[in-house]
């Protein structure tokens, strides 16, 4: 059995305006934007707000804008608005996890680990095997603070 999950390490919320979004949560909950990115791969403008640091390493909101209707993101907008996107899972591995979780009956939606924020490494599993969740693997880069 898999049991490779060290931590959350985000909730990813799709939204239209990323800069509108950021306020509401640095005003509402005061946290802090610790990185913004544009990941072209993955067809988004996103910031990351730290939430917590724990033993396994710090956990994260994530949020997203689309780049474009035709992005996963973007699509998710069109189809469901704004809302709980995905959840990232801390894994030590994310290579053997992959292998290991594949073994299960869930589709991969990355074969191999893609490039995610902060130098992550990062895969998707299919949200319609996984109970209607988009699944996010995180493995944090070696030898930094998360
Ligand atoms: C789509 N569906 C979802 C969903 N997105 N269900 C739950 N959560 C989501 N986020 C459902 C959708 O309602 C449909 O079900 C079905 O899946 C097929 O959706 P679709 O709109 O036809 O779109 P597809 O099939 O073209 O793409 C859906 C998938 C795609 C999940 C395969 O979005 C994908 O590959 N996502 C992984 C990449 C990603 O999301 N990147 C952005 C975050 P019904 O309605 O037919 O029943 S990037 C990120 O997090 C980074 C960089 C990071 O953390 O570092
Ligand atoms: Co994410």
């Amino acid at each position: 059995m898999f049991t490779g999950f060290t931590r959350i390490d985000h909730v990813g919320i799709a939204c239209h305006d990323l800069e509108e979004r950021i306020s509401f949560y640095e005003s509402t909950f005061g946290l802090v934007v610790v990185s913004r990115e544009v990941n072209e791969a993955q067809g988004v403008k996103e910031a990351m707000l730290h939430v917590s640091d724990g033993p396994s390493g710090a956990s994260y909101v994530q949020l997203l804008e689309p780049m474009g209707p035709d992005t996963p993101v973007g699509k998710f907008l069109a189809k469901r608005g704004e809302g709980v996107h995905h959840v990232g899972y801390g894994v030590d591995d994310v290579a053997a996890a992959l292998e290991a979780i594949g073994a299960k009956d869930v589709r991969l939606l990355d074969e191999r680990p893609r490039h995610g924020s902060m130098g992550a490494s990062i895969a998707f599993l299919h949200p319609k095997d996984v109970g209607g969740v988009l699944t996010e693997l995180v493995q944090a880069p070696k030898g930094e603070p998360e």
